[in-house]
């Protein structure tokens, strides 16, 4: 992984209709993220947020794609900042805002690599398109868009499509996926692991078939990290929460495992939104979870070797 990040916060919340994803990069900055990272020796330059438009009127024609004009042009905003992170070498790290923006951070990316891998994170697919969009919220969308599937206007967004080629995905931790998508998954045999799948194989087995699957064929690979792929019992800061999520742990040891392949390219967290968490817990986590994967020992692991040596002493 390289040592020189770039940080950039994108408070979006169009992509969906609950307020308050938008306070995410703030939230995360003030629980103490750029701190963290410096401590593990990294250079971190916090390049602030991409400004992000408002909400227009609800038109009934829109209902299908809510608040389009915004969200497509910070994402044309946040894809030109990426690729400029990526032009000078340096590890791009966007702080979502709900998933409309991974549309951008693509975008952003891609032009970069011949073979771009994504590893997404979440209990959802994101491959909707307005035609199969229960609900018209551009969060569903991104993988789609980014897969050249739905309207120009987001797929076209840094001025090419496609971003990423189906088999060049891995799912991990989806369990609540729409009529649509799973005609997607199935047609164009996308690798998914469900929230079911880590816990029947374990989370070093999932990561590490991730890791060889795209590894293998790719010459990058991108981490979506939607934090309502955790069972919202322990990140309850999420707008769209579904139950027997991954457990925090299995996520920290994924991060972890992530981090020691030294294999990822570029990453964000979204979703986190501060007005729906409880103590601040999804955020002080999330942070937990980015420190991690750049190196930080997290807690837990520390804890298992703390105690493997101490039984090492009593032998
Ligand atoms: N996310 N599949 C649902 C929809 O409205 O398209 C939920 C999407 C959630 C998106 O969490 O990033
Ligand atoms: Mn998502
Ligand atoms: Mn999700
Ligand atoms: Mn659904």
């Amino acid at each position: 992984m390289k040592k020189k990040i770039s940080m950039l916060g994108v408070p979006m919340w169009l992509g969906q209709t609950r307020y308050g994803t938008n306070l995410g990069p703030s939230e995360l900055r003030l629980a103490g993220l750029t701190g963290r990272l410096k401590q593990l020796g990294l250079e971190v330059a916090d390049e602030g947020n991409v400004p992000v438009g408002s909400a227009g009127p609800r038109k009934l024609a829109d209902k299908n794609m809510k608040n389009t004009k915004a969200v497509v042009k910070a994402n044309e905003k946040l894809a030109a900042k990426v690729s400029d992170m990526v032009k000078k070498g340096r590890f791009p790290l966007v702080l979502g805002g709900d998933h409309s923006i991974a549309i951008g951070t693509l975008a952003g990316i891609a032009k970069h690599y011949k073979n771009l891998g994504v590893i997404w994170y979440d209990a959802h697919a994101d491959m909707n398109t307005p035609e199969t969009s229960p609900s018209g919220n551009i969060h569903g969308m991104p993988l789609a868009a980014s897969m050249g599937l739905g309207p120009a206007c987001l797929t076209q967004i840094g001025g090419y499509s496609h971003k990423v080629r189906p088999e060049n995905i891995v799912l991990i931790g989806v369990r609540d996926i729409d009529p649509g998508e799973q005609e997607l998954i199935a047609n164009a045999r996308i690798k998914a692991y469900s929230a079911d799948d880590v816990s029947r194989l374990g989370i070093d087995k999932v990561m590490q078939a991730a890791l060889d699957y795209l590894a293998e064929r790719c010459d990058g690979i991108h981490l979506s990290f939607d934090l309502d792929g955790i069972d919202p019992a322990e990140i309850p800061g999420v707008g769209t929460p579904v139950s027997a999520g991954i457990s925090y742990a299995d996520s920290l040891q994924a991060v972890e495992l992530l981090f020691n392949s030294q294999k990822i390219t570029s990453a964000e967290f979204v979703e986190v939104n501060p007005l729906l968490d409880k103590g601040g817990v999804s955020a002080q986590r999330t942070v937990d979870l980015i420190s991690t994967l750049f190196g930080e020992k997290s807690a837990l692991a520390l804890r298992s070797e703390i105690s493997v040596g101490a039984a090492q002493h009593v032998v």
